[in-house]
């Protein structure tokens, strides 16, 4: 039988996405110890352990690492833009937001803690996402520090995803909504958080602003290519298994792409999102920018 022979330029992009989740699995773990007061500290580390594919730390990490900075470096604002991620999620499913139960296939954290508990939790992860960048990078110089600081202040407040929380919760049952609008709710609620982790990870590594600028419109692109598909899988998902949770956007007024341009339009759209994503990335050696060309294929080829 034919031996299978290793392709040395076939980059494993499987491989390196479970060790890079692993590190910052294991980072994560390390940023928040379990110490009085307990239930807080336990319910930060629920929400922040509970799996969940890592995507915006990876894209932090790959992109220093693009530009010749290592792991290290990138590490702590990884770690925070999971902390703000999560936060983001616990606050989206209390009950006065979303009201969901589950989250990452575990109960939701206020399910579990209370409400009252679950916004503190939100509130602290927050502010320790920004303590933890500020005290734990190393080896980069302080006006680059504050530059990411400033840029996800920006990224998680009333200018970025808390913007595109309170327009999507304004337009909930509103069936005049249009494409416009859909695209502002997904480019701040969603990409915005994907381009301040690849932008902040570009920074710390040292890129300029030629690079800065060419990553943040690659994370856009894959922002909200992440959006589309979640929509076009929906109907996908919902006709393969009708009555189950997968399509019951489909059951609200909720805007979706298919809805607004239709299954067919929807799918080219993510197609030429995907390749002005990879377009974005053509001014780098390609093969340094794998990790992040695998990524955006990822994005636009995942089932669920
Ligand atoms: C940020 C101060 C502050 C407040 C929060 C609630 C809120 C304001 C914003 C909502 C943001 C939100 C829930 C956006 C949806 C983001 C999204 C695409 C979630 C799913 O991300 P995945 O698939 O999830 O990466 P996993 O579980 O894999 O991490």
């Amino acid at each position: 039988p034919q031996e299978k022979v290793a392709e040395p330029h076939k980059f494993d992009f499987r491989a390196f996405m479970v060790a890079k989740a692993q590190a910052v699995n294991l980072a994560l773990d390390k940023a928040v110890p379990l110490q009085y007061p307990m239930k807080l500290r336990e319910a930060m580390r629920y929400s922040l352990l509970a799996g969940g594919k890592r995507v915006r730390p990876v894209l932090c990490l790959a992109a220093c690492e693009l530009l010749g900075g290592d792991e290290e470096t990138a590490m702590p604002a990884a770690c925070a833009m999971e902390m703000l991620h999560t936060m983001s999620l616990i606050h989206d499913d209390l009950p006065c937001m979303d009201n969901d139960d589950l989250r990452r296939g575990k109960p939701t954290n206020h399910k579990v803690y209370g409400e009252d508990t679950a916004v503190l939790t939100g509130d602290s992860l927050l502010s320790f996402a920004f303590e933890h960048i500020a005290r734990e990078t190393k080896g980069v110089p302080a006006d680059r520090v504050v530059r990411v600081i400033a840029h996800l202040g920006k990224a998680v407040g009333s200018e970025g995803l808390v913007a595109g929380q309170i327009v999507d919760i304004a337009s909930e049952g509103d069936s005049s909504v249009g494409i416009e609008t859909l695209e502002y709710i997904h480019v701040h609620k969603t990409a915005v958080l994907l381009e301040a982790s690849v932008v902040v990870g570009a920074i710390l590594g040292g890129a300029n602003e030629d690079e800065i600028d060419s990553l943040g419109q690659y994370a856009r692109c894959v922002g909200l290519l992440f959006q589309v598909v979640d929509d076009i899988l929906d109907v996908t998902k919902s006709s393969a298994e009708l009555g189950k949770t997968a399509g019951k956007d489909l059951l609200t007024d909720k805007a979706t792409y298919p809805k607004l341009l239709g299954l067919e339009r929807s799918k080219v759209f993510a197609q030429n999102l995907l390749a002005k994503a990879k377009q974005q990335l053509s001014i780098f050696d390609q093969i340094k920018a794998a990790p992040l060309l695998g990524l955006a294929d990822y994005i636009a080829n995942r089932q669920n």
